[in-house]
């Protein structure tokens, strides 16, 4: 046998891109999961994926955000994380095809996309400093070093006929190591599916000691227990949002593209700043020893449109704010207190920044350990979070907190307003049909129109609604709860053959009535009224 026989001649064109492009990916593969592994040992946000989703999610515009909340909703994480595997696997390919010319270019294009990775870790707000860079250094370095070794398979095969090394590199040569690529190719997606699927499990078993620091929390009985629900909070009609949110089905709205897993055994909050005579660090138990009082507060997101989801209601057990904050000597801007502005900052490095007005005029600014019945879950807030009756989450409900600083609102502006959301944010009066949907069909006769209506901390006093363009009419309200909570209402409907819109609007316990002017959500929450067209049949 010559040698031609015996060397297999190098594939043709289109073969090879494509031989080129599985190099890159496979490349690309056992980067991303060397970078898994290594961030369990480091920490699971230091991993490329989620440093530079949290990058982006940070330099996303107001606008684009809000577009992706509203048409992904809580599924946004999810779809910029696959985006990101997305443009990675274009890329690696794109790098593979490159290599089979011009090798060091691929692996030097794997190293930059590491580089990549690990500014954005190193960069995050919550960056536990260079070994936050690991992850993503290693994982680029293993990448580069495979898909130079699979490059040089596909170049390599013995001498050139004009006597040249191949795979020096430069020019592919008329042969390829076939045995060599097969197997180096196998072995990396093995090793790389090995690697993969161990880092999963660390990363998925991280928080370990959090996990178990929850499930040793017994709530103490409140000494300030919620004043009992009047009857007739909860409607008895099907399609009505439930009274009291379940955990499960409540509204999350966050940055976090990791849940933060805060052990409540080692956890701390410092509360400090200017005008706090007395600074402080407090324990878990410091808090649990201190006198808990328990309510029930209507949560909203800013971010929630007309009509939107992101309104939740629920009973919290917690700490009064504006206790601590006057046992630690701070006084309210009103009583001559130099601080207006109260920013709390998360484990994750989210700012949010309440008036300290609002948080001491006596309403019960909370900082919240239990959520109906059971300490706070991971999602929203473990172990403590701050939840202020009538303002928006995103200027009140610190999750994941650790840093309580009182400053002023000229000294500091917070993670959402350097995004041009407004530095206060009340509660907006509004209502939201709830029964029947969009484009339901019901039937001719009474129809039960029916949803909830909030206007935090000053109360609901009426719910009007409204068929086609014909009269307002008072709907029935239920129970009322207290003036932070939401509050139902129906209305007996009766229906006529045809299409029909059905608008509503409420009443706030000011007088003022839900405005008809609608606006976007930035800078400081949507207005207008809530429709629903449907066609009875
Ligand atoms: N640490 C942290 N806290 C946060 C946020 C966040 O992104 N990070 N989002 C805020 C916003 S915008 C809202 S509306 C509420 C939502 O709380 P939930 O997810 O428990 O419903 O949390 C607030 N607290
Ligand atoms: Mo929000």
């Amino acid at each position: 046998m010559t040698d031609d026989e015996k060397k297999p001649r190098n594939p043709r064109t289109p073969v090879r891109t494509a031989l080129g492009a599985l190099s890159g990916a496979l490349a690309g593969c056992t980067a991303l999961a060397v970078a898994e592994l290594v961030s369990a040992w480091v920490r699971p946000q230091a991993g490329p994926v989620v440093a530079v989703g949290s990058a982006a999610i940070d330099r996303t515009p107001a606008a684009v955000k809000d577009w992706a909340i509203r048409n992904f909703g809580a599924d946004d994480k999810l779809v910029l994380q696959l985006g990101i595997l997305a443009v990675l696997a274009l890329c690696a390919m794109a790098l593979g095809v490159v290599a089979l010319r011009y090798r060091r270019c691929g692996a030097g294009g794997v190293l930059l996309f590491g580089v990549v990775g690990a500014v954005a870790a190193v960069g995050r707000p919550d960056s536990e400093g260079l070994t936050d860079a690991l992850p993503s250094v290693a994982g680029a370095v293993v990448g580069a070093a495979l898909l130079h070794l699979l490059a040089g398979r596909l170049a390599s095969g013995g001498p050139t006929p004009d006597g040249t090394a191949a795979g020096d590199g430069v020019s592919p040569g008329p042969y390829w190591d076939r045995r060599g690529f097969v197997i180096a190719a196998s072995a990396a997606a093995v090793a790389s599916a090995g690697a993969g699927a161990l880092g999963r499990a660390l990363n998925g078993s991280s928080g370990r000691d959090a996990l178990a620091s929850r499930k040793d929390i017994v709530l103490p009985s409140p000494a300030s227990p919620a004043s009992p629900r009047p009857r007739g909070t909860q409607l008895r009609i099907p399609g009505v949002s439930p009274f009291i949110t379940p955990n499960k089905d409540f509204y999350r709205v966050d940055t976090a593209l990791v849940v933060p897993k805060v052990d409540a055994t080692t956890w701390r909050l410092r509360l400090h700043g200017e005008g706090v005579a007395r600074p402080v660090t407090l324990t878990f138990d410091d808090l649990l020893r201190r006198e808990l009082i328990e309510r029930d507060i209507t949560l909203t997101c800013v971010s929630n449109e007309v009509g939107g989801p992101y309104a939740g209601n629920a009973r919290w057990i917690g700490v009064r704010l504006a206790d601590l904050l006057a046992e630690c000597g701070v006084l309210p801007p009103s009583k001559g207190g130099p601080a207006d502005q109260l920013v709390a900052r998360s484990v994750d490095g989210m700012t949010l920044g309440t008036p300290v007005e609002d948080v001491m005029d006596g309403r019960d600014a909370l900082l919240a350990v239990g959520m109906n019945g059971e300490p706070l879950p991971f999602t929203h807030g473990f172990p403590v979070r701050m939840v202020v009756p009538g303002l928006y989450g995103y200027v009140s409900a610190c999750k994941w907190i650790e840093d309580i600083e009182l400053t002023t609102f000229d000294a500091y502006d917070t993670y959402w307003v350097k995004r041009k959301w407004a530095r206060e944010a009340p509660v907006k009066t509004q209502s939201r049909i709830d029964t029947p949907k969009p484009f339901a069909r019901p039937e001719a006769g009474t129809v039960m129109v029916a949803g909830v209506a909030w206007a935090q901390h000053r109360g609901i006093d009426k719910v009007e609604i409204r068929v086609d363009d014909g009269p307002w009419q008072e709907a029935r309200l239920a129970a009322e709860d207290s003036r932070d909570t939401w509050r139902q209402w129906s209305f007996p409907w009766q229906a006529t053959k045809g299409g029909h819109t059905l608008t509503v609007r409420a009443t706030d316990r000011t007088g003022a009535v839900q405005t008809d002017r609608r606006t976007r959500t930035i800078p400081d929450g949507a207005s207008g009224r809530h429709s629903v067209v449907v066609t009875v049949e």
